[in-house]
């Protein structure tokens, strides 16, 4: 495969070493070291991106408008190869490559504040750059990706089809799960209302998706392929999902699930340093709920897929989803009980 695609980019696969990079559930991504040059190497899920060129197009505009109108913002976008083409399409699917950003590094996980500080301020500064741009040009790579009602329709359908024993076993996980219905009431009184403005929103902003450098301050975000038209909600909400707790969704000892509420006041913190004064005064309403929201979802998104078995994520060991969504349910629980104390340093 890599045989077929280096020479694509004038690049000789001899003087390359290639290794698998990352820990993405959705796209398979390689490190290529050729000398001194080094490339991300990527292979669109095109099962789950059912149009792979949809991406390739935002990124074309995204990188257009930035080159124009902020020519310092690192934008990384994948590189042509010698046609031309940003995304090479053959018998084994759909690939790109990247430049790796010199003297980059990312985190896997959250240890400092300042990590999430730095972060939310990538984030929000990727949507307040984005501002002029015009949101309606960019194509929904995948549809309905936060749409919560619908996420909702698809765990109930999912509950009524499941297999008998992966719906007994995760009984308690759904009836909590109903209990809290009132997170997809408020999402679609904020979208019936048209309460808050469509922008231009990464949709995934784990911290493995901001690049750092030397110093630990951040330099841009990557992953774009969800970059489309959306709410704030799913940027900050992903975030309070991802930085707040010290463990991440894969994490099976559930005593270790905790509610850093120094992390979230960092997260408020860098995501207002850039979007402050953009945000509206209804959106910063929002901005605890953006955290239900989001770890509500990722539950649900989860469960459903255990009661599918295991479609979309996949499972490397026997309930993995099932783990995944009562780790994020217990999250959600410490969350909605840390609320007050979540708007004392925030202000409501
Ligand atoms: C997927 O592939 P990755 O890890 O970047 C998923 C996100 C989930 C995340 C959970 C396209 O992202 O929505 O939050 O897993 N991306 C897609 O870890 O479904
Ligand atoms: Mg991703």
């Amino acid at each position: 495969m890599f045989n077929k695609l280096l020479p694509l980019y004038g690049i000789d696969p001899a003087d390359c070493e290639v290794k698998a990079f990352g820990d993405g559930l959705i796209n398979h991504t390689w490190s290529v070291i050729c000398g001194s040059k080094r490339y991300i190497l990527q292979q669109v899920n095109q099962f789950v991106f059912r149009k792979p060129f949809d991406i390739d197009q935002n990124l074309s505009l995204l990188k257009d408008y930035l080159d124009r109108e902020y020519p310092d913002y690192v934008f990384v976008a994948p590189v042509k190869d010698l046609s031309g083409n940003s995304m090479i399409q053959n018998d084994d699917g759909y690939f790109r490559m990247f430049l790796f950003v010199e003297d980059s590094h990312s985190f896997n996980v959250v240890t400092q504040q300042e990590e999430a500080f730095e972060a939310a301020k990538q984030f929000g500064r990727f949507s307040r750059l984005l501002q002029g741009f015009d949101v309606q040009q960019l194509r929904a790579t995948l549809p309905d990706f936060h749409n919560l009602s619908l996420r909702y329709q698809q765990f109930l359908y999912a509950c009524e089809h499941a297999p008998v024993e992966r719906k007994e076993k995760s009984a308690e996980l759904i009836t909590y799960i109903i209990q809290n219905r009132d997170i997809v009431e408020t999402f679609e009184r904020i979208i019936d209302g048209n309460e808050i403005p469509l922008r231009v929103i990464h949709h995934d902003t784990k911290i493995s998706n901001v690049l750092f450098d030397q110093q630990n301050k951040g330099i841009c975000v990557i992953d774009l392929d969800t970059v489309m038209p959306g709410f704030f909600i799913s940027d900050v909400g992903d975030m309070i999902r991802t930085y707040v707790c010290p463990v991440s969704e894969e994490e099976t000892d559930l005593t270790k699930i905790n509610i850093r509420k120094d992390f979230f006041k960092a997260i408020y913190d860098g995501y207002m340093a850039e979007m402050g004064t953009t945000l509206t005064a209804t959106e910063k309403l929002y901005f605890i709920y953006a955290g239900k929201f989001l770890i509500y979802m990722q539950a649900l998104r989860f469960i459903a897929d255990y009661l599918q078995n295991d479609i979309y994520y996949g499972s490397k060991y026997e309930g993995h989803n099932f783990y995944r969504a009562e780790n994020q349910l217990l999250l959600l629980k410490m969350y909605l009980e840390a609320e007050e104390q979540l708007e004392a340093l925030i202000g409501k």
